[in-house]
């Protein structure tokens, strides 16, 4: 841990102890307790994810403001209810040396994050939390939000990436993921469609795991939606998708025995009653249309970005061998095969009526 780059956050003097969190893969944390006993989170910002660690700390800002207003006004405690970051001592959220960026924020006592793999019950909590999320956010204008990672979901641009590094074959690795290369190019006009529709623009996630919701570690109650580095503009069913494709694949997402992969109707199902009448209040009759469209396009997305990852020589995600993201292209894949079969019975569940009332 960085002592110097602490020491600019005056909240947290003077410090008792520190204890890293391993649990982040991203960015560093460590729990920090001053000598009244205050505990805070102190983390370093991976800059070479996010470069504009200035404009992501802005989006934060604006966010969490909101959210403590509207827990206010539903008589929830605020402070508990989303991030609070402290100033450093030249009076921005970051203190910045040539190590990287720093910010605080004051520890959310007697929480858990769901951590593993998620349970029917826990999903559709975290559905309700991050379908809130959405609620609470949706009169920002979005388009005032950094774009923290730049076309981060634009899915034609990261075909056209795809689609070259295929032509370069930068570490002879074509060959050996022939299949998977074209069964991604016969489905691209499909995961193409999204990106083409009108729909509003909204504040997103972007990272709508369960890890990333804190629930109460008495109730079990959903509490704040957490990780906010991602959170930009973006389209509601990004925020739907991506919770299903990480939690609802039969298999984790680096699963060896990818050919086990497939939709779990029943999770997807849990989500789906977790987000959705937490949103009815805000979602059109356009966005409802494009929930599944959503899941299938991020599904069909995140497949291409570990392919393209494997092809270009593993340069984006971290691996532990060499087929690693092989792997996790095809548990991607086996899912998208199954979710296409099992389009209706998605269709039909997101149409539920009961779960618009
Ligand atoms: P990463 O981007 O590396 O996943 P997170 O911001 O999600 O990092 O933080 C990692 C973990 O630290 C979280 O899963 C949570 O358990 C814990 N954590 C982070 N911020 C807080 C907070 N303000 N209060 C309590 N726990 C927190
Ligand atoms: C990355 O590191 P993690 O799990 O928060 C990635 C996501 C991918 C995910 C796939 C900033 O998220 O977009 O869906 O890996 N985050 C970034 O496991 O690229
Ligand atoms: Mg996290």
């Amino acid at each position: 841990m960085n002592k110097e780059a602490l020491s600019h956050f005056p909240a947290a003097f003077p410090i008792k102890d520190s204890k890293a969190l391993t649990n982040g893969i991203i960015n560093t944390t460590d729990l920090i307790t001053d000598s009244n006993g205050e505990r805070y989170i102190f983390q370093r910002i991976n800059t070479s994810i996010f470069a504009d660690a200035e404009g992501m700390m802005r989006n934060i800002d604006t966010v969490t403001n909101h959210i403590r207003r509207k827990a206010e006004a539903r008589g929830k405690d605020p402070e508990r209810a989303t991030l609070h970051f402290l100033p450093s001592d030249n009076g921005t959220l970051l203190y910045r040396d040539e190590s990287g960026a720093y910010r605080m924020s004051k520890f959310i006592a007697n929480t858990v994050s769901f951590e593993g793999k998620a349970t029917a019950e826990s999903l559709e909590m975290a559905g309700r939390a991050f379908g809130t999320f959405a609620l609470d956010l949706a009169d920002i204008d979005a388009s005032l939000l950094t774009e923290t990672i730049p076309d981060f979901h634009n899915t034609p641009k990261r075909i056209a990436h795809f689609l070259e590094t295929v032509e370069k074959d930068p570490v002879k690795r074509v060959e050996s993921a022939k299949e998977d290369i074209e069964y991604l190019i016969s489905l691209k006009d499909e995961a193409s469609r999204l990106s083409a529709m009108n729909l509003p623009l909204r504040v997103t996630h972007n990272d709508t795991k369960t890890s990333n919701v804190l629930v109460d570690k008495d109730t079990l109650e959903p509490l704040a939606v957490i990780d906010l580095d991602t959170v930009m503009p973006g389209l509601l069913c990004h925020d739907f998708a991506d919770s299903i494709r990480y939690s609802a694949n039969k298999v984790a997402e680096d699963e060896k025995e990818y050919w086990k992969a497939g939709l779990d109707l029943d999770m997807y199902r849990a989500y789906a009653k977790g987000f959705i009448p937490a949103v009815s209040p805000i979602i059109t009759a356009e966005e409802r249309k494009t929930l599944v469209l959503g899941v299938i396009t991020i599904v069909y997305e995140q497949a291409v970005r570990f392919l393209d990852d494997y092809l270009a020589g593993d340069v984006y995600y971290h691996t532990d061998y060499p087929e690693h993201n092989l792997v996790r292209t095809r548990t991607q894949t086996g899912l998208l095969r199954d979710m296409l079969e099992q389009r209706e019975e998605m269709e039909r569940i997101a149409a539920d009526p009961e779960l618009y009332r």
